[in-house]
């Protein structure tokens, strides 16, 4: 079935197949068509492209800044490199007759097929690559050519240093040779001399064959060989790459090449096989399965496979950058995309992952302390963007006035602090649905307290009204900055608060000792504490409108001009203007580019009646231009809890598809935005699995509160909570069954719509 003129999915819903080549879309393709394991990302090119097609290996850890430039992570050499002539005729894709490229997502293993007619010969090439979830250092690609006539091919394979990069050339050097026919090429970074070592270890069979001289070029590598190819006989290159930094190993340099040398030797169908296992065990965790709509089911797994290589699974020190390791996009920061929808959608299926991420959070809190510190405020006011140190990457001027070619001042590193309570809200909702004591009493009660710090230190006191309030922020909407009493900031702060009191109280009762330690090392003493609780109970919290239900963005935002995103969009001088602050379209008006007050219903809905949600939802889903990718699951989330399912699958939809339909913007007011979109990516499983397939938690128990489109027949889904093991499977008659793992440690008690339900391990029970 096709999901665009190109796109198509396979009948068994694991495979996506793009047809044809164009040039407008091969940037799209490389990212869709990653290649990834959460500590290397390769982007879906054909073994003949180079820095201008965009061919990017983006590798974890290596953040690197070149001179007054952006820091992000740097994009390696490029190992995998295969180009050849046949009878003197270059051979690519951007050549080619036919063409298809394809993503088999049970694997994560990136195909090109393409067929050129050169002279007298029809040529057929066929390529296979695997990023390896066996060993995370290794890719391993097969390059396979045939002809239908005897050909002569001029053959070169090897590493081209020369890489696609955003803000600047990373390596102050890179040094090639080839070590007993294994290329490898060291760079050094310029900001912290990292060393990045790739080496690729090839293999080729097939023809008669003459090795010429290498080609040698500054900062490429290749050998050449001349092979005599019968007609009908394969040509193959079998190229395992290894690349390992300086942040992982004391000697890259020489541990590289061994993990090259050993992978050649065990060979491309071992390495397929032992990421073939590895990517079963991720599945078991990970597949949700929709019966009854094969794009859904596709589009779903799409985001689950890049939602999960974007995580860095292998550590507790590193991000998911909003574009994960697709290229180089957002710095290859993590935003609060990271913990309000990468990071729910872990905790009831990968629960250790989740941990991780927060635990980057507290490593990182020095450089929230830094920022807060900076900017003349306590605590920890976490980066906007961070990268390996938490201090705030995020530039001062992200966009340029297309009009006047000015940059423009946006405050989101030093005014969006929803950042910070958002962080500590996670941590809390974590810590309860896990159980995590021990996460909590280590990492999580020392976030939570610097947040509360942090928050005193930002609040104003309204001596009048003797209530707190946070101004000059920007909250969600990114268009209307320096706002005050954004809702959505305002109820996140309340609840951070609360945390950190409840937990001041609860490990002052559990665990003295580790409390008493705590409060010695940040120097947290009682006054603070009660000053906390002080602001909790005052703090402005922006309710319903008696009469229309409706709750106000921010303080002013009922007197802004109400008309919608199309009418803003007409007054468009240029259809590159940035829409935001401080003069663009939608600063006067109701237009938000993202969710705001629906992300306040979507985290705090329960704390309101259905109508409000109702009421609201409406109100502002019109208002919405949904500029942000992090936009329609969020009214996704809500549409189901308001019953609108269709309306949610159409939010669900916009979001799975984003990416493989290309419909968010590469480049936004001149700067590069481009990549996988992770927040959608998990936010798409977020909808499907706790929105229509009602997965949560309260009151100490497993929720599944379901509610399924018209459109699917059955969901299903994996659980993992404290131990145990589950699959819900929901019928299209609201059926629910639940199984649980015959390894699980107990009983287990899931609450299915409002009824309480005991699963016992190996049994399935049916509710
Ligand atoms: O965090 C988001 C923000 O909400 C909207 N702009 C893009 C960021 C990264 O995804």
């Amino acid at each position: 079935m096709h999901l665009s003129e190109r796109l198509r999915v396979s009948d068994d819903g694991w495979r996506l197949v793009e047809t044809g080549w164009d040039a407008d879309r091969a940037p799209h393709v490389g990212t869709n068509f990653l290649c990834g394991n959460g500590y290397l990302g390769y982007r879906g090119t054909s073994p003949e492209h180079t820095a201008d097609d965009l061919v990017a290996l983006v590798v974890t850890d290596t953040y690197d800044t070149v001179g007054d430039g952006w820091q992000e992570l740097v994009t390696a050499p490029n190992p995998l490199l295969v180009a050849a002539t046949v009878d003197g005729s270059p051979i690519g894709v951007a050549t080619a007759e036919r063409v298809e490229t394809s993503l088999d997502l049970r694997i994560g293993e990136f195909g090109a097929r393409f067929a050129q007619r050169v002279d007298h010969a029809l040529v057929e090439v066929d390529v296979r690559r695997v990023a390896s979830y066996d060993d995370l250092h290794l890719l391993t690609q097969r390059w396979q050519l045939q002809a239908d006539a005897d050909v002569e091919v001029d053959l070169v394979d090897g590493v081209d240093g020369v890489v696609w990069s955003l803000h600047g050339d990373h390596f102050r050097t890179v040094d090639l040779d080839d070590r007993d026919g294994t290329i490898v090429a060291e760079a050094r970074t310029v900001e912290h001399d990292v060393r990045v070592v790739v080496a690729a270890a090839s293999t080729r069979h097939g023809g008669e064959s003459t090795e010429v001289d290498p080609v040698v070029e500054p900062r490429r590598r290749f050998r050449r060989h001349r092979v005599r190819l019968p007609a009908g006989t394969p040509l193959v290159v079998d190229t395992v790459a290894a690349v390992v930094t300086s942040n992982d190993v004391d000697d890259p340099g020489d541990v590289a090449p061994a993990l090259a040398r050993r992978g050649r030797a065990e060979g491309h169908e071992q390495l397929l096989s032992s990421t073939t296992d590895a990517w079963r065990r991720i599945w078991d965790d990970l597949d949700v399965v929709v019966e009854g709509h094969l794009a859904d089911q596709t589009t779903l797994r799409f985001s689950a496979y890049h939602h999960r290589i974007c995580t860095p699974a292998h550590t507790d020190h590193l991000p998911i950058g909003a574009r994960g390791l697709s290229c180089q996009g957002y710095q290859n920061a993590a935003f609060w995309d990271q913990e309000v929808y990468n990071l729910p959608a872990l905790w009831l299926s990968e629960p250790h992952l989740a941990r991780n991420l927060l635990v980057y959070r507290h490593r990182t809190l020095d450089g929230a302390r830094r920022k807060a510190e900076r900017l003349g405020y306590r605590g920890a006011y976490y980066a906007w963007m961070s990268t390996d140190t938490g201090d705030d990457v995020c530039p001062d001027v992200f966009f340029v006035d297309v009009l006047s070619g000015r940059p423009i001042r946006n405050h989101f590193n030093d005014w969006q602090m929803h950042i910070s309570p958002d962080l500590a809200t996670t941590v809390a909702r974590y810590v309860e649905i896990t159980g995590d004591e021990r996460f909590l009493v280590d990492h999580g009660a020392e976030i939570a307290f610097e947040v509360a710090r942090f928050l005193h230190s930002f609040v104003l006191y309204d001596e009048v009204r003797g209530t707190y309030h946070c101004i000059r922020l920007l909250g969600p909407d990114e268009w209307h900055e320096n706002v005050d009493d954004n809702a959505f900031t305002n109820h996140q702060a309340h609840d951070a608060l609360a945390f950190a009191v409840d937990t001041h109280e609860r490990l002052a009762a559990d665990h003295p000792v580790a409390l008493e330690q705590l409060r010695d090392r940040i120097g947290l003493t009682d006054d603070e504490v009660a000053a906390w609780a002080r602001v909790r109970d005052r703090i402005a919290l922006p309710e319903p409108d008696p009469d229309t239900g409706l709750i106000e963005q921010f303080r002013g935002f009922f007197e802004l001009e109400d008309v919608t995103p199309e009418q803003v969009r007409a007054r468009l001088l240029d259809p590159g203007e940035y829409w935001g602050w401080p003069n663009g379209v939608a600063v006067p008006t109701q237009v938000s580019k993202q969710a705001d007050v629906v992300m306040l219903l979507w985290l705090h809905g329960d704390r309101f009646e259905s109508k409000i949600l109702d009421a609201n939802y409406h109100y502002y889903a019109p208002r919405c231009a949904h500029f942000s990718t992090l936009s329609h699951p969020a009214h996704g989330m809500v549409a189901v809890r308001i019953g609108e399912l269709d309306r949610a699958l159409a939010h669900l939809r916009t979001t799975a598809t984003v990416d493989l339909l290309s419909t968010a913007p590469s480049v936004v007011g001149g700067t590069f935005i481009g990549g996988i979109h992770t927040a959608a990516c998990s936010g798409a499983l977020q909808v499907a699995v706790q929105g229509f397939g009602g997965l949560g938690f309260a009151d100490g128990r497993l929720v599944v509160d379901p509610a399924l489109p018209s459109a699917w027949t059955a969901l299903e889904y994996p659980v993992a909570w404290r131990g145990h093991h589950l699959r819900v499977r929901i019928g299209s008659d609201g059926s629910v069954s639940i199984e649980s793992h015959a390894d699980n440690p107990g009983p287990v008690e899931v609450v299915v719509r409002g009824e309480p339900v005991t699963v016992e391990p190996g049994a399935r029970a049916a509710a």
